[in-house]
């Protein structure tokens, strides 16, 4: 699904007044993915994932740095997330339709904290960016 310029428009605008808490919201929407779909769990083997747990907050945090690159190089998201297209499809090998249920929990966790500048305009830009990053982070599974 092609971004348009208003969507690119919407993306960029909402990642500026987002910029300085991507780390929390990265946190909070893995956590919510574990909690609503605790088959998610098998990928993290080892990992703490109680509540609150500060290995959850720092892999958001991961997600959410990747994010923030992907929009900062939003005409170039195949080459930006090429290196984590490879780690997810050969190394870790994610069932890709997580990245739908991790897009999800990173949507209600963005309205939830920023409910003025959550618009019904962001809304759909936002899930067509998210579901483009999955895209190019599946695109080598076949
Ligand atoms: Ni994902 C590692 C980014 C979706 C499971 N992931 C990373 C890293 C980044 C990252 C960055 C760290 C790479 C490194 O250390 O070099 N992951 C992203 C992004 C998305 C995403 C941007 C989608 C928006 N990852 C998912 C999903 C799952 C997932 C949907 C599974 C449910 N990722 C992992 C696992 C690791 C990982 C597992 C390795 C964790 C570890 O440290 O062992």
């Amino acid at each position: 699904m092609a971004l348009s310029a208003e969507d690119k428009a919407n993306v960029r605008g909402f990642w500026e007044k987002i910029r300085g808490e991507t780390a929390e919201i990265g946190g909070e929407a893995l956590e919510r993915t574990i909690l609503s779909f605790p088959s998610t769990k098998t990928y993290f083997p080892g990992f703490d994932l109680s509540p609150g747990s500060a290995q959850v907050q720092a892999q958001g945090r991961k997600v959410a740095d990747a994010l923030t690159d992907a929009v900062d190089n939003i005409d170039d998201l195949a080459e930006i997330l090429n290196a984590l297209a490879d780690l997810h499809a050969f190394r870790l090998r994610v069932d890709p339709v997580n990245f739908k249920r991790l897009n999800f929990g990173l949507l209600v966790t963005m309205s939830r904290r920023y409910p003025q500048d959550f618009t019904p305009a962001v809304h759909i830009s936002m899930d067509k960016f998210l579901d483009s990053v999955s895209a190019e982070l599946t695109s080598k599974y076949r």
